[in-house]
């Protein structure tokens, strides 16, 4: 598959998609939210690969979606479409991929770009990296999860301010406030985003999907029904192959040899 707005590549396991429109601060022109959806598809139905990367640039991840691409849109067109969720389906299919996704982050993550590093499973983010959501500047407000997403991550105050103000988060800040999971020196993020994928590429595939959804209930819905999940889930991994594997590895002091990646 070619692509004029991604560089797309694979390191074991891992799937890497880079955002890549520097000339325009990688801003999500409908193109590359529909190449994203299928460099997405493609890896999420490839048997062999177990966790994607999601970069960009190390001045900016994404600044948003694309303005100029936006102004002489009306608001019929948008709903008829449903955008961000666009007919081409890039979007959806970020929201819809199973197998995890990290988001490594240099740089700015603003607008939809901070709601594309969101909709991935966890952000790892270099010390450069800046998140906001300054939609309230240019005259409209997140659509694509920012107040909805960011809420949840950081807590009503905190995503309040940045959605009211459009005030800039720096990298400390943001893993302070627990929006990302980690922060490393630009210079390592793609070496420890790599990492970070393959160590979970290198696990029983059915399990990790089981933990994604389990925690994503967390995030999602009310703590009973999300514990009733995480128990059933949990009594599944009982009905894999790996789960006797990672048991039986742990007590004959060997590293396991997982079947189903
Ligand atoms: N859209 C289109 N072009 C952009 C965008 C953008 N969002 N951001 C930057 N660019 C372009 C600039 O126009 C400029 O192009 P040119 O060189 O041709 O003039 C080039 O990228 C470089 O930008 P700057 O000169 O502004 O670079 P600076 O380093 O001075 O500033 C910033 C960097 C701070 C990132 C600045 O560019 C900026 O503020 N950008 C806009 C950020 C923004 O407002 N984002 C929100 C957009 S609205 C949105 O995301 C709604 C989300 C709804 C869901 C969307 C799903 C896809």
């Amino acid at each position: 598959m070619s692509y004029d707005y991604l560089r797309v590549t694979r390191e074991g396991r891992v799937g890497v998609i880079r955002l890549d429109r520097p000339q325009a601060h990688n801003a999500l022109c409908n193109g590359l939210v529909a190449e994203l959806g299928r460099a997405l598809d493609a890896f999420d139905g490839d048997a062999e690969i177990g966790a994607i990367v999601l970069t960009g640039g190390d001045k900016v991840f994404a600044a948003g979606a694309d303005i100029g691409e936006m102004l002489d849109r009306d608001m019929a067109g948008l709903q008829a479409e449903d955008f961000p969720f666009a007919a081409d389906g890039g979007w959806a299919a970020l929201e819809r991929c199973r197998t995890p996704v990290v988001a490594a982050v240099a740089g700015y993550a603003l607008g939809g770009g901070c709601e594309m590093a969101m909709a991935c499973d966890l952000i790892l983010a270099a010390d450069s990296a800046k998140f906001g959501q300054p939609e309230v500047k240019i005259g409209t407000m997140p659509g694509a999860g920012g107040t909805q997403r960011l809420v949840r991550a950081i807590g009503k105050a905190k995503a309040m301010e940045l959605c009211l103000t459009g005030r800039m988060m720096g990298a400390e800040e943001a893993e302070r406030a627990g929006l990302v999971c980690r922060v490393v020196p630009a210079g390592e993020l793609e070496t420890e985003a790599l990492a970070l994928a393959t160590t979970i590429a290198g696990h029983s595939a059915p399990v990790v999907r089981l933990i994604r959804e389990s925690v994503n209930q967390a995030f999602e819905g009310p703590l009973q029904a999300g514990l009733t999940f995480e128990r059933r889930a949990f009594q599944s991994t009982f009905a894999f192959e790996d789960r006797r594997e990672g048991m039986s590895a742990f007590a004959e002091k060997r590293k396991p040899s997982f079947r189903h990646k």
